[in-house]
């Protein structure tokens, strides 16, 4: 099933350098890019973003990281991308993360563990449009229309 993503190259990642290796990696997959852009983040976005642990002890110092420097938000699609994408992803603590994956290869730290993906349909579904509410695009690569061939 084609589904849509919700990518962030975190703060660290733009910091780092790191931001053309992150999105390498997503097209070298065969991923379809459908939305991108670098933005200096809000603290009342990143709070958004961040609901859900708004009572985690992590929480203050997330929203001061998240909105330290510009990050660069995806929106990635593909068949199973929210899955796919998680996998490539890797572990939330980055010393867990298996080796291939992006925090497993390119990160250390928890605090700045590099990339943010979502991690469900519904999730994926307001986040898209948290960071995205101009929406994103639907176009077709050369690609694409090999996997819609018969047998694809
Ligand atoms: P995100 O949401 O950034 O993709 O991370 P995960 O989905 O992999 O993990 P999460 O929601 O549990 O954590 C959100 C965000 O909080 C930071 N964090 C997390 C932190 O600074 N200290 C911590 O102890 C934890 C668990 C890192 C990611």
């Amino acid at each position: 099933m084609t589904e849509r993503s919700l990518v962030l190259i975190k703060p660290d990642g733009v910091q780092r350098l790191l931001v053309g290796r992150v999105i390498s990696r997503f097209e070298e997959r065969g991923l379809k890019l459908v939305g991108l852009k670098l933005l200096q983040v809000s603290r009342e976005l990143a709070e958004r973003h961040y609901a859900v642990h708004a009572d985690k002890p992590f929480f203050p110092g997330l929203v001061a990281f998240m909105t330290s420097s510009p990050l660069v938000a995806m929106a990635i699609e593909g068949p199973n991308a929210i899955g796919v994408v998680r996998t490539m992803v890797g572990a939330t603590r980055p010393w867990e993360a298996a080796p291939g994956t992006i925090r497993g290869d390119l990160a250390l730290e928890v605090a700045q563990n590099l990339i943010h993906a979502s991690d469900g349909a519904e999730t994926a579904e307001a986040e898209l449009a948290l960071w995205f509410p101009e929406g994103t695009l639907a176009y077709t690569r050369e690609i694409d229309r090999w996997a819609l061939a018969p047998g694809g």
